[in-house]
């Protein structure tokens, strides 16, 4: 099990928080999401977590991941 660390920008409410936390934890072998929306920082804890499929889901939940 690891845990990768990002930054999401973009989000302003709970709302946009529990839009990339569904979003991500759809995928494969994801098992915790873990957002702070002041911060924007995102963790994800999981199994062999595709670093661009987290990156994916985030734009797909309409924001975005700081390089
Ligand atoms: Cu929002």
């Amino acid at each position: 099990m690891t845990e990768q660390t990002y930054t999401v920008v973009g989000m302003t409410c709970d709302h946009c928080v529990m839009s990339v936390r569904e979003e991500v934890s759809e995928v494969a072998g994801v098992t915790a999401v873990d957002v702070d929306l002041p911060t924007g920082r995102l963790v994800v804890t999981g199994e062999d977590v595709s670093e661009s499929a987290v990156h994916a889901a985030v734009a797909e939940a309409g924001y975005e991941v700081r390089a």
